[in-house]
């Protein structure tokens, strides 16, 4: 019998292929959930699922599922594989695709060397897992882990106003599958770290055993227009200035440095945005995070209260809505240790480490047991066309993600 290998090569091409999906003449890679460039991403995927034998299926929200039954006996629950291939903006090519991609070079692998397991094995690329277009982030896992109803993540609107089942229905991948209509037996996610750590360290693989908590607000602040020149500092009601102060409350009370809890005003727009007029309007999103339940929800609290007392000093109204808010995760103990003995066999280094990024992981830990392999993100650096993990790297995670999913199909 031969032992199931990684064709990294493949992995690696394939990749690339799918790096260049949604790049536009500005070089920037773009493909929101939804879009044109996710339709041809998608098409891409399942494409080569299909090419591997595997049963493809696409559910209600665009999850796309694809199944290859490796002679595992008729209703033997599958390991799943999986994460997403929709990106930020101006993304780099491994967030997320690496995941999708390394488990169907899995599939392939245990397919060449005629690897009989007594479970079928899935992959999953979910829908919108980034949550740019439409929040919240992690949509597709969240419906099928049963966190959400598919008509109330479809009637979703995106940030261009158009419904998440708009778009579905335009690039042809509003499936009729209903989702967690695959129960996995467990679920094992291969992602960069998008993190300094395991670079910093020198550890080829990481052992995902916990996910911080995820906050995601929009605020709206109200005040009132007014000239530059002749509206006297007492007399304004400028949204602006409250919106910087709040801003600085988070870098110093809320998220001072070496603290745990994470805070980012990751958009923030100013009305009318004209240099000689006092802006009447400011909206921005906050997306604050913690590995400890009950500091994250001190810090919205606290930033709640700080924001209300700036605003009725200023004379500003607050109007706030929330997007998102998952409590962190604890992943299956028994499959971390799968993680870390496939490390060992393979004398890669390893260690332990919680997940800073939200991902399909959290949401699948719901309906079964789950856990995550991280391999190291050149500089930390992720959400940017400078995301970079080595090709060695790259073959090494893939090849603890097969031993791992082995292992648990057994
Ligand atoms: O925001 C996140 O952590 C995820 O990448 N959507
Ligand atoms: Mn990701
Ligand atoms: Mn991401
Ligand atoms: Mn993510």
């Amino acid at each position: 019998m031969t032992l199931p290998a990684i064709d990294a090569a493949t992995l690696m091409a394939r990749l690339q292929r799918l790096g260049e999906v949604g790049r536009g003449a500005d070089g920037r890679l773009i493909r929101l959930a939804g879009s044109e460039a996710d339709g041809a991403g998608r098409d891409l995927v399942a494409g080569w699922m299909r090419m591997a034998g595997m049963e493809v299926t696409v559910d209600a929200v665009g999850n796309l599922v694809g199944l290859w039954r490796g002679g595992a006996p008729a209703g033997a629950a599958p390991v799943m594989l999986g994460s997403h291939i929709d990106t930020v903006i101006d993304s780099g090519i491994y967030d997320g695709c690496y995941g999708v991609l390394a488990g169907l070079a899995v599939i392939e692998a245990l397919q060449a060397a005629g690897t009989r397991l007594s479970r079928p094995v899935a992959l999953a690329a979910f829908t919108n897992e980034e949550g740019v277009r439409f929040a919240p982030d992690m949509l597709g896992s969240l419906v099928y882990a049963g966190g959400m109803a598919a008509e109330a993540a479809l009637a979703i609107h995106g940030t261009d106003g158009v419904t998440l089942r708009e778009a579905l229905t335009a690039i042809g991948y509003a499936g009729d599958a209903t989702p967690g209509f695959l129960r996995p037996h467990a679920y094992l996610e291969l992602h960069i770290e998008q993190g300094p750590v395991l670079e910093h360290e020198g550890i080829a693989i990481g052992a995902v055993d916990r996910l911080q908590g995820i906050s995601w607000q929009s605020f709206v602040l109200t005040g009132e227009a007014n000239h530059a020149g002749t509206t006297p500092m007492a007399m304004r009601r400028d949204a602006g200035l409250v919106a910087a102060q709040a801003i600085a409350f988070l870098r110093g009370r809320i998220a001072p440095r070496g603290g745990s809890t994470l805070a980012t005003v990751g958009t923030l727009t100013l009305d009318p945005g004209a240099i000689n007029v006092i802006p009447g309007m400011v909206r921005f999103t906050l997306d604050l995070r913690d590995p400890d339940e009950a500091r994250l929800a001190e810090a919205e609290r606290g930033f709640a209260a700080e924001l209300q007392r700036l605003s009725e000093a200023e004379g500003v109204s607050v109007e706030s809505t929330r997007l998102a808010r998952f409590e962190p995760v604890i992943f299956d103990a028994g499959i971390v240790a799968q993680v870390e003995a496939a490390a060992a066999r393979r004398s890669l280094s390893c260690r332990r480490i919680t997940s800073g990024a939200g991902h399909d992981a959290q949401m699948m830990a719901r309906i079964c047991p789950a856990a995550m392999i991280f391999v190291p993100s050149r500089g930390g650096i992720s959400h940017n066309p400078r995301e970079f993990t080595e090709f060695r790297q790259l073959a090494d995670g893939a090849a603890v993600l097969l031993d791992s999913a082995m292992a648990l199909a057994r």
